[in-house]
């Protein structure tokens, strides 16, 4: 499947990266809970120490709890600090907000120690398009100081968002950073909405849902559509989706476009259950 999905605007992001790392006294990356290996930045990893990172799963209410629970020990057994939480209903967001705290009141003692004066603490948030930066940082301000949206690419320039007694965040614009040996990477952005539906074909990326499901659980799209009986190829079973939710056009046809931008959003919705959709032993 080609996808382009690392387009040109994206490297001067990266640069831009480095210049709010170099701004910021620690990093909150955000990941996105179905997804947290092909959400995860290599190269913030590669120049960021763990201590200046906190590694946070966001849209945990989407995935599968099991499988968060396991990332969250993955991470443990690595020496990352990391928790699930859910910018939208806002669990888990209290925790953050005490290892934030915790992490300020660290940099502070330093900052002490070293005789500079204190100031306020800065908190980048990073991570890929659309994984919720903007909606955390108006979860823990209590209000909408950063704009939403669902889909990639709504955040433009960097925006700093006072929260609370001297903290505050950094809203950036989310950056895909290029796997490119792994199409399973691509894919699975492509799939969550991290990238812009200008460059994909729907269709295809579809199908490739409908497999990945059917690796999953057969269940999920059974259950999901009333399918008593999935048929061989994922062709004929975007097409059984299409009949179930009445996606025909004229002499009995299935709009199989129409059906694919429905069964993603049934997907990226949560309505067709919490999943998740690579575990830790999927990561190199
Ligand atoms: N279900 C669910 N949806 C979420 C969560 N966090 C954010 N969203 C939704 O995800 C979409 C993207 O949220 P944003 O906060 O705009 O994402 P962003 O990371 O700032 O995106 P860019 O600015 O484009 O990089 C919005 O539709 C949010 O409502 C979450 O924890 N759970
Ligand atoms: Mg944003």
């Amino acid at each position: 499947m080609n996808i382009q999905w690392f387009p040109g605007h994206m490297t001067k992001t990266i640069k831009e990266i480095k210049e709010n790392l170099a701004l910021a006294d620690f990093v909150i990356e955000l990941l996105d809970a179905r997804i947290p290996y092909s959400s995860g930045n290599p190269e913030l990893a590669r120049i960021l120490p763990d201590k200046k990172r906190i590694t946070v799963l966001n849209k945990s209410d989407l995935a599968h709890p099991e499988a968060t629970a396991r990332w969250i020990e993955h991470f443990k057994n690595r020496s990352i600090t990391a928790l699930a939480i859910d910018s939208l209903s806002g669990s888990g967001v209290r925790e953050l907000m005490l290892k934030i705290t915790e992490r300020g009141e660290m940099v502070r003692e330093k900052w002490q120690k070293r005789g500079r004066k204190n100031k306020r603490i800065r908190v980048m948030i990073a991570g890929i398009p659309n994984v919720g930066k903007s909606s955390l940082i108006n979860r823990i301000a209590g209000k909408a100081s950063a704009r939403t949206g669902d889909k990639p690419g709504v955040t433009r320039g960097r925006q700093w968002v006072k929260v609370a007694e001297g903290i505050d965040l950094l809203d950036t614009p989310g950056v895909l950073w290029p796997k490119f040996d792994e199409e399973r990477v691509g894919v699975n952005l492509a799939i969550t909405g991290a990238i812009k539906e200008e460059v994909l074909d729907r269709e295809e990326l579809a199908l490739k849902l409908i497999e990945r499901l059917f690796q999953l659980d057969p269940e999920l799209l059974k259950r999901g559509y009333g399918i008593v009986q999935l048929e061989e190829t994922p062709y004929r079973v975007l097409e059984q989706v299409g009949s179930a939710r009445g996606c025909m056009v004229r002499g009995g046809r299935i709009d199989t476009l129409r059906t694919s931008i429905i069964l993603l959003e049934d997907f990226r919705s949560g309505r067709l259950g919490r999943i998740t959709l690579e575990l830790p032993e999927d990561a190199p």
